[in-house]
């Protein structure tokens, strides 16, 4: 683990921080406990999903700045720009875009080449199973989605 990958973890923590500060989820916690549950979930992940000639600390960053992009006015040159490339596109894979299907931006996560779409698919896995098993309630609607998501990603890990 070089001292350059640490150093963006804790990059990605006080951007996370910043961006989705004064952010709250539907009950009412601040959503910065979202990302860390997500990100705590990744360092879980690493021994079962993450090779050992794989930089955690490239999935852990990318857990933090997950919706920074859908939720917050961040920048995407600016994530580049502090993160380098394999973030960058990760955080790309992961921010949904207005027009797209839930299922078209999973297919796409799931499908997705690359260092980066790996780490996409990690995130993803470990951000549905904090909706799904986190300390918050999952709305029963969206319970489907979610397990059928995580189906799909189960299916290329
Ligand atoms: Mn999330």
């Amino acid at each position: 683990m070089s001292n350059k990958n640490k150093n963006i973890v804790e990059t990605a923590i006080e951007i996370a921080s910043t961006y989705h500060h004064d952010m709250y989820d539907k009950y009412g916690n601040p959503y910065f406990e979202h990302l860390e549950r997500v990100a705590d979930r990744v360092r879980d992940m690493e021994y079962e999903m993450v090779d050992e000639t794989s930089e955690i600390n490239l999935y852990v960053a990318t857990a933090y700045l997950h919706d920074v992009i859908e939720d917050t006015p961040m920048w995407i040159g600016e994530v580049k720009n502090l993160f380098g490339e394999d973030v960058t596109l990760a955080v790309d894979l992961l921010t949904r875009e207005n027009e797209e299907t839930y299922a078209d931006y999973v297919g796409k996560i799931k499908r997705a080449k690359g260092l980066s779409g790996k780490i996409a698919r990690v995130v993803k896995m470990a951000d549905l199973l904090d909706h799904l098993m986190g300390p918050t309630p999952c709305p029963p609607h969206l319970i489907k989605r979610y397990e059928k998501s995580l189906y799909t990603l189960m299916g290329r890990l």
